[in-house]
């Protein structure tokens, strides 16, 4: 399969009737600045389809992209560090939350994107914990690959290996295009 058509259809901040509209949802989800916009932006091949941001907190709501007409890439805020004030922040983490883990929505995948030259940080630790405790098809991609020296790749992808233990990992970079092609696989699956 592959994707023919993305459009942007609405930003949700709550219950809203598009999540009960029964097409299936994939969501995005990692640190402020990791690159969910890009990487949506990365899968369908129309610049800037989700917009993207050097400044952490760009993506503010919960973003549903229509893909083929039949199911959902959802752009979701980051968690951890944004330039905004703690209760701006502390209201991006409720919705966050919300929306993953405390509702009833299913989602067919959940995309965890961590930063490859960053590693596993503390917040991304819980999120995966919390996602694998509501039991969500998790799949781990880290991305800015590009960003990393040679030389240091293969030491920081085994310590991130070990960090999430028996998730597989997909390397990535949403700027250069690198491993779009297996995370679609796993998302269309
Ligand atoms: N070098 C490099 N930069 C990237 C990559 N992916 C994203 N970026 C950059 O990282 C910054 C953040 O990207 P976004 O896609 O806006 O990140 P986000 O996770 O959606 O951020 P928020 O919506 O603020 O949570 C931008 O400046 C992107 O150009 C990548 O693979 N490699
Ligand atoms: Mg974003």
């Amino acid at each position: 399969m592959e994707i023919k058509s993305a459009v942007f259809i609405k930003g949700v901040v709550g219950t809203d009737d598009i999540l009960d509209d029964g097409k299936p949802q994939i969501a995005f989800i990692g640190r402020s600045n990791v690159g969910k916009s890009s990487t949506i932006n990365s899968l369908v091949k129309q610049g800037n389809l989700a917009r993207t941001s050097s400044y952490p907190g760009r993506t503010q709501e919960i973003n549903l992209f229509l893909i083929n007409k039949s199911f959902y890439l959802v752009d979701l805020p980051g968690y951890g560090y944004t330039r905004t004030s703690k209760t701006e922040r502390a209201k991006l983490q409720k919705r966050i939350y919300w929306y993953l883990l405390d509702s009833d929505y299913k989602q067919k995948a959940v995309v965890l994107i961590v930063d490859a030259n960053v590693g596993l940080t503390e917040d991304d630790a819980r999120m995966i914990y919390s996602l694998e405790e509501k039991g969500k098809n998790l799949i781990i991609i880290a991305n800015k690959i590009d960003k990393i020296k040679k030389s240091d790749y293969a030491k920081k992808m085994e310590k991130l290996q070990e960090a999430v233990g028996e998730h597989k990992i997909i390397p990535y970079s949403a700027e250069k295009k690198i491993g779009v092609g297996e995370l679609l696989k796993e998302i269309l699956k």
